[in-house]
C-alpha cells in the first residue's frame, strides 16, 4: 500500500470532538503498551507520526490521522493500564466506548494481542464487546518478532481459543519493530476500505 499522505488531524478527549466528515475509519484498540501506535507507524511508513513509548498510557485521547486523504487511522488510548489513577483510567475508558459506540461511519476495530503475553481475560472481554456492538474486527498478534518461528503457530492458536474467534476469521500476525506481516494487513484493511467508499 503507497501512503502519499498521513497527518495528524485531531485529538479528542470528549464525545463532542469526534469528527464526523463520514470519512471511513480503522481504530486500533488493544491493551496499554501492546504496540498500537507503533503498528499504526508502521502501516504509515512514518516513524514518529504517533506517539509510542515504553511507559503504558502514552495515548490518552482518541488521535485521527488522515491517510491519504481518504481515511481515518485512530490510534485509541490502551484499557487496563493498572497503574494508571482510577478516574484517569474511567476517563479514557468512557472516552474509547464512546468513540466505539457511536462514531459513524461505523470504524474497523483491530484488536492487538501482545504475541508473548497471548490473550488477557481484558481482551476477552474487549473482542467480546466489540462483537456485541457489531463492529468489524481484526486480531492481529503483534511483537511477533518475540515468539520463535517454531512457536508461532501454537501461539496464534491460543488466541483464538481463548477469544472464541469464529471460524472464518484470522489472526493476523504483525511486527512493528520488523515489518514483518505490513503487507497481509494492509490487505485486509483494504478490503473493508474499499467495501465502505
Ligand atoms: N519487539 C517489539 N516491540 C514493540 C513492537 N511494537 C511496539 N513495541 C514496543 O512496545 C512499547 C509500546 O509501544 P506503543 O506503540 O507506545 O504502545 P501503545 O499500545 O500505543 O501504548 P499506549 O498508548 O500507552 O496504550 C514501545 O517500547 C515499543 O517500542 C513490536 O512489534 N516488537
Ligand atoms: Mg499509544
Amino acid at each position: 500500500m503507497r501512503v502519499a499522505s498521513a497527518d495528524f488531524v485531531r485529538s479528542a478527549v470528549n464525545a463532542e470532538d469526534f469528527l464526523r466528515d463520514g470519512l471511513p475509519a480503522v481504530a486500533f484498540a488493544g491493551r496499554s503498551n501492546v504496540g498500537k501506535s507503533s503498528v499504526m507507524n508502521r502501516l504509515l511508513g512514518r516513524k514518529g507520526l504517533a506517539r509510542t513509548s515504553s511507559t503504558p498510557g502514552r495515548t490518552q485521547a482518541v488521535n485521527y490521522f488522515l491517510v491519504n486523504r481518504r481515511w481515518y487511522f485512530v490510534d485509541l488510548p490502551g484499557y487496563g493500564y493498572a497503574r494508571a489513577a482510577k478516574a484517569a483510567r474511567r476517563r479514557w475508558a468512557a472516552v474509547i466506548e464512546a468513540y466505539l459506540e457511536h462514531s459513524r461511519p461505523r470504524p474497523l476495530v483491530v484488536v492487538l494481542i501482545d504475541a508473548k503475553v497471548g490473550a488477557t481475560p481484558l481482551d476477552q472481554q474487549a473482542y467480546a464487546y466489540l462483537g456485541g456492538l457489531g463492529l468489524e474486527r481484526r486480531v492481529v498478534a503483534t511483537k511477533i518478532d518475540k515468539v520463535p518461528r517454531g512457536r508461532r503457530s501454537h501461539v496464534i492458536a491460543e488466541i483464538r481459543r481463548a477469544l472464541t474467534m469464529p471460524e472464518d476469521e484470522d489472526v493476523f500476525t504483525m511486527s512493528a519493530l520488523t515489518g514483518e506481516g505490513t503487507r497481509e494487513l494492509w490487505k485486509s484493511l483494504m478490503a473493508f476500505l474499499d467495501s465502505n467508499k
